[in-house]
């Protein structure tokens, strides 16, 4: 299941999830084996979606693999929806590579043509290789590299013409009664020029319908404007009002859903519909000892219910778009987000190599164009815990910036930062966010107050006195279970003492407008991460990798109860 709603009421969409062929490939070998058309005798079923760091025997693997299968079409050209995948994919249909990207969290679309009626082989190699140089993430991360297509794979019979994208900007007028819209949609034609009306509802109601004429095989861009919905409710935490948009044309609809709110930062605050919003929040991995990053639905759901008991209003997606299902939900839910890409923790070298930059604007672009419609997301992260003291950091943090602002100009940008005493790239965000880890890592908890002051004073220094302060990351590792009467580090004690401290002292602070909590559930490691790591998991989380509740979760949700 890719979305909560259907995107297609009329096109033919068959799930490919199921079991596969698969076939690890650590000599690389298969392209001159020609896989692609023949998997080794020895090739075993898997389960997709799915990580096959959870397979037995391959909790370690890191490398390429192959997955194959069949499917069947009726019609003459299909689009295969990769949702989720590691790394770099190549995809093969009867024998013949049809496509290839580096960069799988926001998924892949492959528009194949001239098939026959009837049964196709498709074969896919997928590469979870990291290096030190430009694959996005590193090979130094604090998370595990799983590998394989994590997420749903869809098969979309596509009739001659279709619709492939409709993006839908608003703007709310000044009572925010009304909206005004303007929709950009992107139709393709496999045939010859030919006119069709293009027709707009709105939760079922018509708004307008236009005629468009098609040019010949290739892509035509509609844009409909000032459309005006009027008497609308507002999308927010408290109530959050969503409209399903249907487009149709032809044989074909796209369906997106969306809710109208405004998100602004003003005066040293975030502003949600004008209102000022603090953020009681998780940072959150999509991670579990079973299922790797392809978290199931029922998962989920339950993540978004132990996130809202402990009283949080919102999640940052730490560290790579999240699966859309999960965006979903939050939108359902009220809950804000965090979206960012899997940058985490790039040295000055890695920042300057071309090919970091190319792959993180096409991160950056790709997550914009797939997230844009959903009102739970309010800020854009543009990396996690770069070096962002060097000119390369800072580089490559305007060219980040400027792109997300050519697509989305309606939600603010931050990013994490653990240097910002001598960070040079506050110039590209909105608001200042600090990972900061004083008790654990550095020196003595007490430290955090000194911190702040001297925060603030680079901010005035900076001329930026009333840039709004979020802290990003901080927290403690505690193992599950473990509790002594004095409390040392790894205890649940110490975990517990440390997130009072810190979210009381946080809270005190009126330049501070949000906490993320590090983090919400403890998560399996990479192994090249030189950091002490007690079972080869990052253990800060405040419910273990099996949502069971430490102490601390009490005293997180007892603080968040308490907050502004
Ligand atoms: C960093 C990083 C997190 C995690 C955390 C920790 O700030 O952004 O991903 O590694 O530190 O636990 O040390």
């Amino acid at each position: 299941m890719n979305r909560l709603f259907d995107r297609h009421t009329q096109r033919r969409v068959q799930s490919l999830d199921g079991f596969w062929q698969f076939q690890v490939d650590p000599n690389d070998i298969g392209v001159a084996e020609q896989w692609y058309l023949q998997m080794p005798a020895d090739s075993r079923r898997l389960l997709v979606p799915g990580c096959w760091n959870n397979e037995l025997g391959l909790y370690h693997y890191e490398g390429s693999a192959w997955y194959s299968r069949s499917f069947t079409c009726t019609t003459p050209q299909v689009q295969l929806l990769f949702h989720g995948f590691t790394g770099q994919m190549d995809v093969y249909v009867n024998g013949r590579r049809v496509a290839s990207q580096y960069g799988g969290f926001t998924g892949m679309a492959v528009v194949v043509e001239n098939l026959e009626p009837g049964e196709h082989q498709l074969a896919v190699r997928v590469d979870n290789t990291h290096n030190d140089r430009n694959t996005i993430p590193l090979a130094r991360v604090d998370w595990f590299h799983y590998g394989g297509l994590f997420r749903s794979i869809e098969l979309h019979e596509l009739p001659d013409v279709w619709l492939q994208d409709a993006q839908i900007r608003y703007e709310l007028d000044r009572n925010a009664r009304s909206v005004s819209l303007t929709m950009d949609v992107t139709i393709q034609s496999f045939g010859a020029e030919t006119e069709e009306r293009l027709t707009v509802e709105v939760n079922g109601e018509e708004l307008c319908s236009v005629p468009v004429a098609m040019a010949a095989a290739g892509a035509t861009q509609v844009q409909i404007s000032e459309q005006t919905l009027r008497d609308v409710q507002l999308w927010d935490c408290d109530a959050p009002h969503l409209y399903l948009f249907r487009f149709t044309l032809g044989d074909d609809d796209l369906q997106e859903r969306i809710g109208f709110r405004t998100v602004e930062v003003n005066d040293g605050q975030l502003l949600l519909n004008g209102r000022p919003l603090n953020l009681k929040g998780v940072n959150r991995h999509e991670d579990h000892p079973d299922w790797g990053f392809a978290i199931p639905l029922h998962l989920m759901r339950k993540d978004v219910e132990i996130i809202k008991m402990l009283g949080c209003n919102t999640i940052r997606g730490s560290h790579y778009p999240n699966h859309p299902v999960f965006l979903d939900l939050l939108d359902e839910e009220g809950i804000v987000f965090w979206e960012e890409i899997p940058m985490w923790g790039f040295p000055e070298q890695a920042l300057a190599d071309p090919l970091t930059r190319e792959r993180g604007l096409a991160m950056h672009k790709a997550m914009v164009c797939r997230d844009l419609h959903h009102p739970s997301i309010i800020l854009w992260g543009l990396h996690n815990e770069i070096d962002t003291r060097t000119q390369a950091g800072l580089q490559i943090s305007q060219a980040f910036a400027e792109q997300v602002k050519t697509l989305d100009t309606s939600r603010p940008l931050t990013y994490a930062t653990h240097h910002p005493l001598d960070d040079i790239c506050l110039s590209t965000a909105d608001i200042v966010s600090v990972n900061k880890y004083f008790g654990w890592y550095e020196g003595d908890i007490e430290r955090w107050e000194q911190f702040l002051v001297d925060l603030k004073a680079k901010l005035q220094w900076e001329g930026r006195p009333h840039m709004p302060i979020i802290i990003s990351e901080f927290g403690a590792g505690a193992i599950y279970g473990d509790n002594t009467f004095e409390a040392p580090k790894w205890t649940e004690g110490y975990q517990t003492d440390y997130l009072a401290y810190t979210l009381e002292l946080f809270d005190s602070d009126p330049a501070i407008i949000g906490t993320y909590v590090w983090q919400y559930c403890d998560i399996r490691t990479a192994r090249e991460l030189d950091l002490g790591r007690p079972r080869s998991f990052n253990n800060k989380g405040i419910v273990n990798e099996y949502r069971k509740p430490k102490q601390a979760f009490w005293k997180v949700q007892e603080r968040y109860a308490k907050q502004r």
